[in-house]
């Protein structure tokens, strides 16, 4: 699909200091006429406005962010998405982007506090936007419409011989359209960068339904602003994402997983440093603490095949290549310094049960916060390596003073722990804590999750005000009436 091919929509010009049907709010009529709008865009079946129907899709995964909504639709085509921004906009509503919701910052749900401007919240779902092209297996690309899943893109690449540099454990939920909105990363990064790096194309629509960019997937051209590098990582506050044309990777058939126990952190960042320079094939290099290693092994039934020792950690490593890459990991797994034990595998059945101990993490603190009757609080952070350590002191502390559990676990080539705190008091007070060591030790407040509301308080943080100034300007500039995702991603917090 090009984005010459779509059919355009009116654009109504406003300015933030009208905004169409703001005086309307949200009467029992406003919200009638918008719906009546609705419908008339894409049709009866796809407007939803019962609340049981919405309120499935106005919790957050974690069950930690919620608010909410007025009517929720399901476009399916860009065309759709477009009528629908159009119809929203001249009634005054604001709109939120949802795919996967697996995003955990909040930012695909509606704001627990509604808008002074008391405005109608729309949740525009993405999910049946969830075509694949034909794989282009000489330029090794796809587009992929927004909705469709990372499990899906993956299993579409590989039925072509190639495969998705992007995976994470929430590949059968999470969406294409919400991982380059959020510039999610997952695994792979060491190898082949974060979500904004595949992307060679994208197609979106503003908030005046104007459809914007290209999915012609060249991947030179100089020739202004380049639309992916802009969208990435803006939440669904700049324009919604309806299709993306993606970068694809070879499909290594030869692959290895081994679970590493080591001795101590500083162990586990000079292997990891080792196998990058001298074992070309290393596809993954994750980070368990013991304590995520407990949780995840009562959630499974099962005890890990390898112990680490008081004061260690676990490294679950891939490679993977067209030929055997057994014997170059076991050359560097041999001499490292710190390395107690190892269960390695490259059985595919074997590599699954294994993988298990990582990828079910999230899904294990989920159901160990279900038990102990509160949301997670899950703080995603990276920090330079030689700055762990410290970062992890400063959270044990916040979290033994709030008396709940640190499970600490992530992505170690890239320093980006998940501290996720099960039973947590006071969140804020271990944001304040966590969030400031973090911006001192020369880190990020979000490595993969993005910002959402979660987050926004402490953006300033890691942006000086003049940088915070010219990102709102390019926001107001695409979405003068506040219409997409407000409070996502803003320092003001100002919903
Ligand atoms: C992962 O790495 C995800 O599995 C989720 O980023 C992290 O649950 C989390 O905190
Ligand atoms: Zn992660």
């Amino acid at each position: 699909m090009s984005g010459k091919a779509l059919v355009r929509a009116t654009v109504v010009a406003v300015t933030s200091a009208s905004i169409p049907g703001q005086h309307g709010g949200r009467g029992r009529d406003a919200i009638g006429d918008l719906t009546s709008a609705l419908i008339a865009a894409i049709g009866t079946d796809h407007v939803l406005t019962s609340a049981d129907v919405r309120a499935g899709f106005e919790t957050d995964w974690t069950g930690r962010y919620r608010g909410s909504s007025d009517i929720v639709v399901r476009p399916a085509s860009t065309a759709e998405v477009s009528a629908v921004l159009t119809a929203c906009l001249e009634h005054g509503a604001q709109v939120i982007a949802q795919a996967g919701n697996t995003g955990l910052v909040g930012g695909s749900v509606p704001r627990a506090e509604r808008d002074h401007d008391e405005r109608p919240v729309v949740i525009v779902s993405m999910r049946r936007l969830d075509h694949l092209g034909a794989v282009d297996t000489a330029a090794m690309q796809v587009t992929a419409g927004a909705g469709a899943t990372l499990a899906r893109w993956r299993d579409h690449a590989r039925s072509a011989g190639l495969d998705t540099p992007v995976d994470f454990a929430a590949r059968d939920v999470a969406t294409v359209g919400g991982a380059v909105a959020t510039n999610a990363g997952g695994s792979r990064v060491l190898r082949f960068g974060t979500m904004r790096q595949q992307v060679v194309g994208i197609e979106a629509v503003t908030a005046d339904g104007s459809v914007i960019g290209s999915l012609s997937g060249l991947p030179k051209e100089t020739a202004g602003l380049h639309w992916p590098s802009l969208l990435a990582g803006s939440e669904g506050t700049l324009a919604v994402i309806t299709a993306a044309r993606l970068r694809l990777v070879p499909l290594f058939r030869a692959t290895i997983t081994a679970l590493v126990a080591l001795d101590s952190l500083p162990a586990a960042v000079d292997l990891v440093g080792v196998l990058r320079r001298t074992v070309p094939s290393l596809d993954a290099a994750e980070i368990i603490f013991p304590a995520a290693m407990e949780v995840v092994s009562a959630h499974l039934g099962r005890a890990a095949p390898v112990t680490a020792p008081d004061g260690g950690v676990y490294l679950m490593l891939d490679c993977a290549d067209h030929i055997d890459p057994s014997d170059s990991l076991a050359a560097a797994l041999g001499p490292a310094a710190g390395v107690v034990d190892a269960a390695v595998t490259t059985d595919g059945a074997q590599r699954d049960r294994l993988i298990e101990f990582r990828d079910r993490i999230t899904e294990a603190i989920g159901a160990a916060s279900t038990a102990v009757g509160v949301p997670t609080f899950k703080l995603d952070v990276a920090v330079p390596l030689d700055a762990l350590d410290d970062l992890l002191d400063v959270a044990q502390g916040a979290a033994d003073t709030d008396g709940c559990r640190l499970v600490p676990f992530g992505h170690l080539a890239e320093g980006n722990l998940h501290l996720n705190h099960i039973g947590a008091r006071s969140p804020d007070k271990i944001a304040e804590t966590v969030l400031h060591a973090v911006a001192s030790l020369g880190g990020t407040i979000s490595a993969e999750h993005g910002i959402g509301v979660a987050k926004a308080a402490w953006l300033h943080l890691i942006r000086a005000p003049a940088d915070l100034a010219a990102q709102a300007t390019i926001r107001r500039a695409l979405d003068p009436t506040r219409t997409l995702n407000p409070g996502v991603l803003d320092a003001t917090g100002t919903p």
